[in-house]
């Protein structure tokens, strides 16, 4: 069985957001993953973000390939609209969507095998196109679904679960992303809560293409000594740059940090991001040292994680196409139909 309904009753003195809701509210059904699956705590973090957020469920548009991975937006907010697309293809249905109503949040959902092998260039256009969105990679290094082959995120010199050694170089997605012009960058551990849901939730407000690595190991296939994408690797060799605080407009700053030690970053919706270096040096505005840190931490066996970039002022592709801001659907006929003149005029212009 796929899919489990939860039972819908609350206990009335769960706590509830500021519309009302509880976090019951954004849940989904019942995950069929394997008990421990990293994946089932990235989506706990997404709904604890939305929770915390009070997002209205039906603002939510979730979109998902093929995979363990992209089966988890049953498992979360199951009040929102949803789209479970072809392996690979999710980044080209949320651009599509996304084109036709940008009043919704787009949250796509992928795994390693999803956005680094079959949806390669799926994944690099949508980063590229600058689409506003949420796009979370659930990094396995394996294709979970499918029973554990290596994917093209797996480390060159690691090993599958039978011993076999992976002699291909691994894809970064995140040195993808910056290479690709996305405004918001960043990386995570499925077993870090605290670090992943503010991420999370600056990402969703992010007013251009955010890209969250998310390294969710899988406990059936990739967990194993000579794995680097197990949870002992992980840990072992976790580097966090940052960690983020995300202050809502409605929330007073009430933590403290030594001077230098922080950086406020205003968001347009008056919203801020409380960056604590952890890295004094870390430059999160600046593209090019972000590339370069993350490879020589990587050639060092080093696991970089927090936000990794962020551009101060995002553009979308409703900007670089001039679109109408109006969703096609509230259009009317006058609007969609130019008129006869209009298309000889254009006609005319092509000849
Ligand atoms: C066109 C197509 N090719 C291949 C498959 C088989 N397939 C299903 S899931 C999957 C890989 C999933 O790996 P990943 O995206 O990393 O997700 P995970 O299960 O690891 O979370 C593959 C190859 C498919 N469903 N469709
Ligand atoms: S096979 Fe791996 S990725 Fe799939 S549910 Fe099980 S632990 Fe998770
Ligand atoms: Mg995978």
């Amino acid at each position: 069985m796929t899919y489990l309904t939860k039972p819908k009753f609350h206990h009335p003195s769960l706590p509830k957001n500021a519309l009302g809701y509880t976090r019951r509210d954004y849940e989904g059904a019942i995950s069929t993953l394997c008990a421990g699956c990293g994946h089932d705590s990235i989506s706990a973090a997404i709904i604890e973000a939305c929770f915390e957020l009070a997002i209205e469920p039906h603002r939510m548009a979730k979109l998902s390939g093929i995979g363990c991975s992209s089966k988890t937006p049953t498992y979360f907010l199951g009040n929102s609209h949803g789209f479970n697309s072809v392996h690979g293809r999710m980044p080209s249905v949320l651009t599509g969507a996304n084109l036709a109503n940008r009043e919704l949040i787009y949250l796509g959902v992928s795994g390693d095998g999803d956005s680094a092998s079959i949806g390669f260039g799926q994944f690099a256009h949508a980063i590229r196109r600058a689409v506003r969105m949420v796009y979370i990679v659930e990094n396995n290094g394996v294709y979970g679904l499918t029973k554990g082959q290596f994917s093209a995120t797996a480390d060159r010199g690691s090993k599958s679960k039978r011993g076999n050694v992976n002699s291909d170089s691994p894809i970064d997605l995140v040195a993808v992303a910056l290479q690709l012009g996305a405004t918001f960058v960043a990386r995570s551990f499925s077993g870090d809560k605290e670090q992943l849901v503010p991420l999370i939730k600056a990402a969703i407000e992010h007013e251009g293409a955010a890209f969250i690595d998310v390294i969710s190991p899988c406990i059936a296939f990739n967990n194993h000594p000579g794995s680097t994408k197990s949870f002992d690797y992980v840990r072992a060799h976790n580097e966090a740059v940052n960690r983020l605080d995300f202050v809502s407009p409605r929330d007073p700053i009430t933590v403290s940090y030594p001077p230098g030690a922080m950086e406020l970053v205003e968001q347009p919706d008056g919203s801020i991001l409380a960056l604590r270096k952890l890295d004094a040096d870390y430059d999160v505005h600046d593209r090019l040292a972000a590339m370069n840190f993350l490879q020589t931490h990587a050639a060092r066996g080093q696991i970089v994680t927090g936000l990794l970039f962020l551009d101060r002022a995002p553009e979308d592709l409703h900007d670089h196409l001039d679109t109408v801001a109006t969703p096609l659907n509230r259009l009317g006929e006058d609007e969609l139909c130019p008129g006869s003149q209009a298309l000889a005029k254009i006609n005319a212009a092509l000849r």
